[in-house]
């Protein structure tokens, strides 16, 4: 029998998660077969010049076939959790729940019933940016409001057909980067933006805000659905601690779910009170973004400020809506931070940043442009956090791409010292965090177990703590997935440690 993390006593201390995750679209390939539909990264990935060097999710990691070993490798790295997102096009192809496809639903059965075989837990992610292309070809996907109806009837139906496996769910991956990147700049699937010339035309003022207001109420709808199908047996409200200890052994397990949000760390740039208040407007603005409206239902104020009129406003029922419908924990991806002054020019919100600090220090960048190793960051962000929202908190992504290791021979990629130092020292912050700062930090997964379809960027940005050959599809460890397995272990020692 496997040790229930959920099992444990109220009285002794929570049990911290330690995993590694991925995404379906990154991972799985087999993207035509076992009746699996087209989704917009499909369509996007396939268009000229979208992803680098034309790369597309075709054949990925093709975890289709290759879980079976993954778990294996898993395994052998002792961990314990592991992160992974449903394709709503394999399980549903067209988008709408009423076609089911059974070859879909038979794979992650059969992942589901070895994932537990093998003690590991699985914690779903529904929705990590493959929207099904039908619904953004019927009505434009995240900016009609019919998307919150689709997605919470596909959420009920994951939960009907999986809940008896999966206890930890998340609704949606980061919405503060599909929607802007998906209907602002264009560069990540649908691809619009206003700009013809680049991109699929789009209305770029609006579409990027109606994209955000129509994911925090699909995101309630699903958590609502998810209270009714689960937790039936204890006859309460879910909470972190209470429902799921309590119907721990009950024939309907407790679950908990939230949404997963990318939010980096603006730190002043210098210790004037202008950079400081500087930085936390720009802090707000970015890390409050979903947070603000799921915890305090509203937009934050530095959002509005901004926006004014086109950020649509939610009803007092949508407010009462989403506040009665609260999600379990925040679920943080976590990556870098920089340095925030205000602009010369002097509008109170307009801001600039910076990865050098006023004292000449340079953050080291990783090989993705828009990260810089800022290990610091995590600890404030985590405080921060607290402060703001008093939640629990589960680092849900955290990691990097070394410098380079797109044109290294292999053998100097697994010495992957430079992401061996990224996880220590973020680590180490996190760990700070909670023991010394107070924050209620419940887990941590590292991004990625394997390195996989980086989006925009191809194969040519490698997150993986192990290394995967693009030709052979063999999969190596990486030196930091060797460092990382000594600490997935002690998950259970810390948990019966009561530590
Ligand atoms: C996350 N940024 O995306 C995603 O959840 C993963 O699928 C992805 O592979 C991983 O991080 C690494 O990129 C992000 O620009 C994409 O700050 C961009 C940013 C952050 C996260």
């Amino acid at each position: 029998a496997c040790p229930n993390p959920l099992a444990v006593p109220a009285a002794s201390k929570a049990p911290f998660f330690l995993g590694s995750a991925t995404a379906a679209y990154q991972v799985e390939g087999a993207a035509a077969e076992g009746g699996r539909g087209p989704s917009i990264w499909d369509t996007f990935s396939h268009l000229p010049g979208k992803t680098h060097e034309g790369d597309t999710g075709d054949r990925a990691d093709d975890f289709y076939h290759r879980w079976a070993n993954d778990i294996a490798l898993m395994r052998s790295l002792g961990l314990r959790n592991f992160r992974l997102s449903l394709s709503w096009t394999r399980l549903f192809p067209n988008g709408t729940v009423g076609d089911l496809n059974p070859e879909g639903v038979a794979f992650y059965d059969g992942l589901f019933d070895a994932l537990r075989a093998a003690c590991i837990e699985p914690w779903v992610t529904l929705y990590h940016w493959d929207l099904p292309q039908a619904l953004q070809d019927e009505y434009g996907g995240w900016v009609d409001e019919r998307i919150v109806e689709d997605f919470a009837a596909y959420a009920q139906a994951a939960f009907d057909l999986f809940g008896d496996r999966v206890k930890y769910w998340f609704t949606l991956n980061e919405p503060e980067t599909f929607c802007p990147l998906g209907y602002e700049t264009g560069t990540f699937a649908p691809g619009r933006c206003s700009d013809r010339t680049r991109c699929l035309e789009g209305n770029s003022s609006t579409e990027p805000h109606l994209c955000a207001y129509h994911a925090v109420l699909a995101h309630a709808a699903a958590v609502s659905a998810f209270r009714q199908g689960f937790c039936r047996s204890c006859g309460q409200a879910c909470s972190l601690e209470a429902c799921s200890l309590e119907c721990a052994g009950e024939s309907v397990p407790g679950g908990q779910i939230g949404m997963t949000n990318a939010i980096g760390w603006a730190a002043p740039y210098t210790g004037s009170a202008e950079d400081v208040a500087a930085a936390e407007r720009q802090q707000s603005f970015t890390g409050a973004w979903f947070l603000d409206p799921l915890y305090r239902g509203d937009w934050p104020a530095e959002r509005k400020a901004v926006y004014g009129d086109l950020l649509p406003s939610f009803t007092p029922e949508q407010r009462r809506f989403i506040l009665d419908n609260p999600q379990d924990f925040i679920a943080l991806q976590h990556y870098t931070g920089n340095y925030v002054y205000q602009n010369a020019t002097n509008p109170p919100l307009l801001l600039s940043s910076t990865t050098k600090s006023s004292d000449g220090y340079q953050l080291p960048q990783a090989d993705s442009p828009w990260l810089f190793v800022f290990p610091k960051a995590l600890r404030s962000l985590l405080g921060w956090l607290h402060r703001r929202y008093g939640a629990p908190i589960i680092i849900t992504e955290n990691g990097v791409s070394a410098p380079g290791e797109a044109s290294k021979p292999v053998l100097e990629v697994l010495c992957d010292q430079f992401r061996l130092s990224y996880f220590q020292q973020y680590i180490s912050n996190a760990t700070a965090a909670k023991r010394d700062d107070g924050v209620d930090l419940r887990g941590y997964f590292a991004w990625s177990l394997l390195d996989n379809f980086e989006w925009a960027d191809g194969y040519s940005k490698r997150f993986g703590i192990t290394y995967v050959d693009f030709d052979s599809l063999a999969r190596y460890y990486k030196a930091s997935a060797m460092w990382l397995s000594s600490w997935f272990g002690m998950g259970a020692v810390t948990s019966a440690a009561g530590a």
